[in-house]
């Protein structure tokens, strides 16, 4: 592994066990774990079927944060069994209207050179704060609960190196903007991003936190800043610079790859619909009409970005073609602003302050209307994730997503007729520790009846006697494979849930996936989902394992499946195959024969695995397949899953 590396020292702190020299995966000790209510409820779920009777961790927190809508019984339900289960099991627990996740760990439990795993892949926020954050399946974050080594590929560090300093109206995320038009949200599978140089002294925590945010949608394990200067006197104006410890990397570090970004040649981007590194420079997008903007989430969602807008907007009214959502990322945020009045400027412009947490971000309201672009500050446009099919949904900055709010068009910021509001970090960040709540044991766990078990899987097969599902091509994501939007409250009800898998792919009036997928499993056969190029990209969601297991599935093949989404299909029994002919994805349909014979006796560490496909026609053909799994996620796949070991 890259030696000198700020990654290096971190994982050599944590090393349980494997050799960064010569093995592919390592184990590492985690420090602290976090964990929201979407994914939450069944990770608690799963550390009480592993009988856990307190976390093992330095410090768990568990955030009500997604799923706050209320529409139905289900969304409190689920809070109310996470605020007892945490209780119970010695972990933090963040109520709703606290904030997310991503913003609130960072602004008052990171800590420089710690491990973190999160039941949610924006968990690299933390490497703002110099930690090793990495987002993870709801169910590998209950056994770090349960005090087990987490295991990482062993990685390749790409360094990227900043120099120069940002210009007025040029944004943090538009320097991950840049770096997602290079690397791309495919091929980085196992790779850590560490950047270094000159310009990383001219970033605060704050906006290295949205660099290493939406660093998760390159699809990397995390990425990771120096701990600094600047890291200090963020955790001195956090009230709590105790837990400052410098880190970096050496100066003759060596990476397997250096990207080197000029702060000072950035301009304002754009993602456009409907992948995160689908970049343009707004300049190019200028005159688009913009039917909505929205501001927040864990991206931009901190007291810089909103103080950003409040000043910019104190005294103009936005446009009136544009309707204005502001989702602070946290309730210290929001109290700030309404102490400086700030709250007051953004209403005043005609800001609608939504309720403090994910909000729009995962679909829960203010969909746009039809054939309307809507600009957002946030991490991921997939297609329909904001709840309209068909939608048009563009990612930026705070800046841009401004001119755009005043303008009602695409306009570049640096266009824009007004001074730029050079925002001061506030000497004291307002920090109401109260409103969280430290686990006191013994009144019980609450669990309403629209909370269920997470379900068991059998032992993988001899024989596995495959049809294949459903077939899709590039770059799906766990939002394809279960959408949250209107169904997110679903989440802990897994036989209600999964009756939407891959609902996006179902034509009117044809059975859905889960429809298909039961027909095989009655018929007493083994389904298959066959995947192109980043099959799971996107969020940790393992309901897009758990789902899919409860309907069936045994197998998925693809061309190259990502870390995350792996990892849960081994968790849950699914086996994880890569086609070792890209050719032969084209000559598989849906309803074709995927035999394999003997299965469990073919998974070897490092070896190949033979299929037979049968066409319709009768014909038959041997198709050749690698796979990612060790010796020990062969023992998993071959019991049908973590539960049963
Ligand atoms: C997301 O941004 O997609 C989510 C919702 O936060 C997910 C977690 C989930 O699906 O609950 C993530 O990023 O992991
Ligand atoms: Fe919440 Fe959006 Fe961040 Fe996911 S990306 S944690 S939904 S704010």
């Amino acid at each position: 592994m890259a030696k000198g590396t700020l990654v290096q020292k971190i994982i050599a702190a944590h090393l349980v066990s494997g050799d960064p020299a010569k093995d592919a995966q390592l184990r590492i000790r985690i420090d602290q774990t976090l964990t929201q209510d979407a994914t939450g409820t069944m990770a608690y779920l799963e550390l009480e079927a592993m009988k856990t009777p307190h976390v093992a961790t330095e410090l768990s927190v568990s955030y009500v944060d997604h799923n706050m809508m209320q529409n139905g019984p289900e969304n409190r339900n689920d809070h109310l069994y996470l605020q007892t289960v945490a209780a119970e099991k010695g972990v933090i627990f963040s109520p709703p209207g606290n904030g997310i996740c991503h913003q609130l760990h960072l602004e008052r439990f990171g800590r420089p050179g710690k491990t973190l795993i999160g039941s949610d892949s924006h968990t690299p926020t933390g490497g703002g704060i110099g930690m090793l954050a990495i987002g993870a399946g709801g169910l590998d974050v209950a056994l770090a609960m349960a005090g087990q080594p987490f295991t990482i590929p062993t990685p390749k560090v790409v360094g990227v190196k900043l120099t120069g300093r940002l210009r007025p109206w040029v944004a943090a995320k538009d320097v991950i903007l840049k770096l997602l038009s290079i690397l791309t949200t495919k091929g980085n599978v196992g790779s850590i991003v560490e950047y270094f140089g000159p310009g990383v002294a001219d970033l605060s925590v704050p906006q290295r936190a949205t660099i290493t945010n939406m660093g998760a949608e390159l699809g990397v394990t995390t990425s990771v800043f120096p701990s600094d200067g600047r890291t200090r006197e963020f955790l001195r104006r956090q009230g709590r610079e105790q837990d400052f410890a410098p880190f970096g990397a050496d100066a003759d570090a060596e990476y397997d790859r250096v990207v080197e970004i000029d702060l000072d040649a950035l301009e304002p981007l754009a993602a456009c619909p409907s992948s995160p590194d689908n970049i343009k420079p707004v300049r190019e997008l200028a005159g688009i009409k913009v039917g909505q903007v929205l501001v927040g989430s864990c991206t931009n969602g901190g007291y810089r970005d909103l103080a950003m807008l409040a000043m910019a907007l104190k005294g103009r009214r936005i446009h009136p073609d544009v309707t204005f959502g502001i989702a602070p990322g946290s309730r210290p945020v929001l109290e700030m602003l309404c102490a400086n009045g700030m709250l007051g400027d953004l209403v005043a412009a005609g800001a609608r302050i939504l309720e403090v947490g994910c909000g729009p971000c995962i679909g829960q309201g203010q969909s746009p209307a039809d054939g309307t672009v809507t600009v957002r500050t946030f991490n991921r446009n997939f297609a329909g994730r904001s709840g309209t099919k068909g939608d048009q949904s563009y990612l930026v900055s705070p800046e841009t997503a401004l001119a755009a709010a005043l303008t009602g068009e695409f306009t570049d910021p640096r266009t824009l007729d007004i001074p730029f509001p050079a925002v001061a970090e506030p000497e004291r960040y307002t920090s109401d520790d109260a409103h969280f709540q430290q686990p006191v044991p013994g009144r019980g766990i609450i669990r309403k009846p629209t909370i269920g078990e997470p379900p068991m899987n059998t032992a993988l097969p001899e024989n596995i006697d495959g049809v294949v599902v459903i077939k899709v091509g590039d770059k799906i994501t766990t939002d394809h494979i279960m959408p949250a939007g209107v169904h997110l409250k679903l989440r802990s009800n897994i036989p209600a849930y999964s009756k939407v898998v891959f609902e996006c792919f179902t034509e009117p009036g044809k059975p859905s996936f889960a429809e298909r997928a039961a027909r095989v499993r009655d018929a007493g056969k083994h389904g298959v989902i066959v995947g192109r190029d980043s099959y799971g990209q996107g969020s940790s969601r393992e309901h897009a394992a758990i789902c899919p297991m409860y309907l069936g599935i045994k197998v998925v093949a693809a061309l190259a499946i990502e870390r995350i989404h792996r990892a849960n299909l081994v968790n849950f029994g699914i086996v994880p195959l890569i086609f070792r002919d890209p050719a032969d994805y084209d000559s598989i349909a849906e309803g074709d024969s995927l035999a394999f014979a003997g299965l469990p006796g073919q998974l070897v560490e490092g070896g190949e695995v033979r299929g037979t496909l049968q066409k319709a026609d009768g014909t038959q053909r041997e198709i050749v397949f690698t796979h990612p799994l060790s010796a020990a996620d062969i023992v998993l796949v071959k019991a049908g899953g973590r539960l049963n070991c």
